[in-house]
């Protein structure tokens, strides 16, 4: 295994975590797998991204990459072909993206823990009440249960949307070939497929599960499993790539603090590397890893001098 590969920590049911493994598919990708718990603590990843702990994180060498926003804005910088963006869509699949990951997914998840809430551990909602800090009814079934009927009537429009744009220019989200927005608009689905079945509203559009079942057949590119020791290792005996991202309010070399707008608001604290209207990107030092650079996307990050 040489340091450059590329790794992603994740857990297999995480929905931001299936958008990345369906942008692997779309390119063809190897990539390391690293298994990380679904709940807090998580001293695997936080040496590596100074305190961030969402999933999924994306690791080469000693550049980690935080938020799928920027991890497949990365992908696409590094393997452009396939192209996330096939026809010029860069501001259109951004935008379906945008709405995907907040209005789309809060209300898939707000479904399933409405609807299946009891069936996970305590833990977990303990830990999810903690990581939402009071919003979403922090995610605990019982606030949310009253909420299911609104929550499915949300849940409809959305499907009504997606299955215009399929019915309307298909047999892909943006048109002919797949995209950055099939892999944001898929995720929240999936999640609400593989743990309510299809009777929410999915069995309803044949177009819509038609259209999931071609992006599940763009598979996962080709995962090998890695253990969460040796993805340290890898950052510890590599060194962060340089940065030419300049052009920003931020100089290079000033302390700064990134924290995540929405929800799990750990705050990650470094030395500006260099900054640009998509990313920021901060150097630190760590006891285990040695010296990282983490990179975070601009949207839903508040970035401030430390
Ligand atoms: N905007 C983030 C959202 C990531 C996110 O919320 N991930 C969930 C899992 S799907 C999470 O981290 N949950 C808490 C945890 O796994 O500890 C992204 O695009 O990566």
């Amino acid at each position: 295994m040489v340091a450059r590969d590329i790794i992603l920590h994740h857990y297999p049911r995480s929905p931001f975590a299936e958008k990345v493994r369906v942008a692997f598919g779309l390119k063809g990708l190897r990539w390391c797998s690293v298994e990380q718990p679904r709940m807090a603590p998580k001293p695997h990843l936080v040496p590596l991204t100074g305190g961030y702990r969402r999933i999924p994180v994306l690791q080469i060498g000693a550049d980690i990459y935080c938020d799928t926003r920027l991890i497949l804005a990365e992908l696409e910088r590094r393997f452009p072909d396939p192209p996330l963006y096939p026809y010029e869509t860069r501001g259109r699949a951004d935008m379906i993206a945008g709405w995907a990951d907040q209005a789309l997914f809060a209300t898939s998840l707000g479904l399933v823990f409405g609807l299946n809430g009891d069936r996970f551990p305590s833990e977990l909602h303990a830990d999810r009440a903690a990581f939402t800090a009071g919003k979403f009814d922090g995610w605990d079934s019982e606030k949310m249960r009253p909420r299911v009927p609104s929550l499915r009537d949300q849940f409809r429009s959305h499907l009504m949307w997606i299955d215009c744009c399929l019915t309307e220019g298909g047999p892909f989200i943006l048109g002919e070939k797949p995209s950055l927005a099939d892999a944001a608009v898929y995720h929240p689905l999936w999640y609400v497929r593989g743990n309510l079945g299809e009777g929410e509203g999915l069995s309803d559009h044949p177009a819509v599960l038609a259209w999931m079942d071609r992006i599940a057949a763009l598979g996962h590119g080709n995962g090998e499993t890695m253990a969460p020791d040796a993805a340290l290792d890898v950052a510890r005996t590599a060194a962060p790539e340089t940065v030419d991202d300049t052009a920003s309010e931020w100089s290079i070399g000033t302390p700064l603090t990134v924290t995540p707008t929405d929800w799990g608001f750990d705050t990650v604290k470094g030395i500006c590397l260099g900054a640009n209207r998509e990313r920021v990107v901060i150097r630190r030092d760590d006891p285990e890893v040695g010296v990282a650079a983490v990179h975070f996307p601009r949207i839903g990050f508040a970035v401030a001098a430390a």
